[in-house]
């Protein structure tokens, strides 16, 4: 079918109460006519057009869009009265001087009456390619079944990927049952997206047949608008309380709370249990009963966190800014702490053990370790070694790590880096641990080895050290 055009019309009525406006759209057409000018009349109430409908016949009717003392209804009625076939268009002249038009149809008598039906806000659309209410309403129950089936399948594949470790803690079934919730808006979310897109895509895909149609046109919804900003806003304040709720609840205070002193440093972890005098690089736990972590960091920001317990805390370094956890392990078994905040080279491995055993398991390790403690120094120093995180940097194998290697050390021949030469005795032993930076290894850098163990080791500890590198011949 070919487009009739503007230039074939040679009568053309406009119907507008407002002056300018068929003052400007005559300007307009005239320029558009080029040689042959059109017949142009004016109509400025209602009455009047229907008259000049009646009389004069236009081949081109050009309604003010804007102008609601024209009744689209009315107008249509008479003019479905008659049998010709007319141009209609839907004309809006903006204050900037441009024309929006918002529809452009021959209309027969038959093609009128959904016209008619639509609410006058509405934008009609495209003549026989035009989706009747009815239509669109079941297209949107579809998408509908689709997101709702859609949401199911994937919140029950993001439930059963292993998405998360196993649930250890008191605390993670708290986080657990926010994260389900989570996941379900995610699936939903998702399915509305997707499903919309997909579904439009596919459905609504061009056609041959509409090849020569143009686009709709949109002015925006302010529903649609109000719903999608309220409904969201409404969704993560709910989350925000549900949250906050959480939260509180992993951090319930249990008074029979075993007390244990977190220390992270770069880059070893150590617990220490004041209750018993225990100090370990192994974070060990009785099952079922709530562990009160007391965490502070040696230099620079850690993270204790272990997966399976869900719940995560900075260390920060300074003596006021001792950070506490709540845990209470439910399962027995073997799990790792790391740090979870980027903290230098050998972040990565700044793992530890953390070991859940029963009561009658956790009282035998407690005796054990306390029957250590008055153990010989040589062994009492090679755990404070480890526990103090000496063997990261140091081996006793002679293999070079960070620092140099114990293994045959006492009483060798120590070059430094400032060119003098050391017999590693007790003394420069003591003085190494104390103030690292006074005699510096040749081939090592200075400033990498803590300076911090002056105030956090006993002097026992230390002496017990040096006693265990003795040993390393
Ligand atoms: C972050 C790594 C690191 C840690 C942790 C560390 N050191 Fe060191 N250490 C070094 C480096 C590097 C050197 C060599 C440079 C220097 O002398 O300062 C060194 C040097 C030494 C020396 C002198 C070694 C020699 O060959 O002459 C001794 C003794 C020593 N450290 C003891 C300890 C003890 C004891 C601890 C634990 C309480 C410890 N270090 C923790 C990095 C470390
Ligand atoms: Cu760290």
């Amino acid at each position: 079918m070919e487009k009739p055009h503007i230039k074939d019309m040679r009568r053309i009525l406009i119907a507008s109460a407002n002056p300018l406006y068929g003052k400007g759209l005559e300007k307009l057409l005239t320029q558009k006519a080029g040689g042959i000018l059109p017949d142009i009349r004016i109509a400025s109430t209602m009455a009047e057009t229907l008259a000049m409908l009646e009389e004069w016949k236009p081949d081109l009717v050009i309604v003010d869009y804007d102008d609601r003392t024209i009744d689209r209804g009315q107008f249509l009625n008479q003019f479905i009265a008659g049998d010709r076939a007319m141009q209609v268009m839907l004309v809006s002249l903006k204050a900037s001087g441009t024309a929006v038009v918002y529809d452009r149809r021959t209309l027969s008598p038959d093609q009128t009456q959904d016209w008619l039906q639509l609410p006058i806000e509405s934008q009609p659309s495209q003549g026989s390619v035009h989706p009747r209410r009815s239509e669109g309403m079941k297209h949107f129950i579809i998408v509908a079944v689709l997101v709702a089936v859609s949401t199911v399948l994937v919140n029950l594949l993001l439930q059963n990927i292993g998405l998360l470790p196993v649930e250890a803690s008191t605390q993670a079934t708290i986080i657990d049952r926010l994260f389900n919730t989570h996941f379900l808006v995610i699936s939903f979310l998702f399915s509305l997206i997707v499903v919309f897109l997909v579904y439009s895509l596919v459905v609504f895909r061009r056609r041959k047949e509409d090849a020569q149609q143009e686009g709709k046109f949109f002015k925006g919804s302010t529903r649609l608008e109000v719903l999608w900003t309220i409904l969201p806003l409404g969704t993560v304040i709910y989350f925000s309380y549900l949250g906050s709720l959480s939260l509180a609840e992993t951090r319930r205070v249990d008074p029979q709370a075993l007390e244990v002193k977190v220390i992270g440093r770069q880059w070893s972890w150590t617990f220490e249990y004041p209750e018993f005098g225990i100090v370990s690089d192994t974070l060990q736990l009785p099952v079922n009963r709530q562990v009160l972590l007391k965490m502070t960091s040696e230099d620079v920001i850690h993270s204790f966190w272990v997966p399976e317990f869900r719940v995560k805390q900075d260390l920060l370094p300074g003596e006021n800014l001792v950070k506490e956890l709540r845990i209470t392990p439910t399962i027995i078994g073997s799990y790792k702490v790391r740090c979870a905040e980027l903290c230098g080279t050998l972040h990565a491995y700044m793992e530890s053990p953390v070991v859940v055993v029963s009561d009658v398991d956790f009282q035998a390790w407690v005796d054990e370790e306390v029957k250590l403690l008055n153990a010989d120094p040589a062994t009492r120093g090679e755990r404070v070694s480890k526990q103090n995180g000496c063997l990261a940097c140091h081996s006793v194998d002679g293999t070079r790590l960070v620092g140099p290697s114990w293994l045959g050390l006492y009483e060798s021949q120590r070059e430094l880096a400032d060119g003098t030469t050391v017999v590693a005795d007790d003394a420069y032993l003591l003085n190494s641990i104390i103030k690292p930076n006074a005699h510096v290894v040749a081939g090592y850098p200075p400033g990498v080895m803590p300076q911090s163990y002056v105030d956090s080791l006993s002097d026992t500890q230390l002496s017990d050290i040096i006693a265990f590198i003795k040993t390393l011949k």
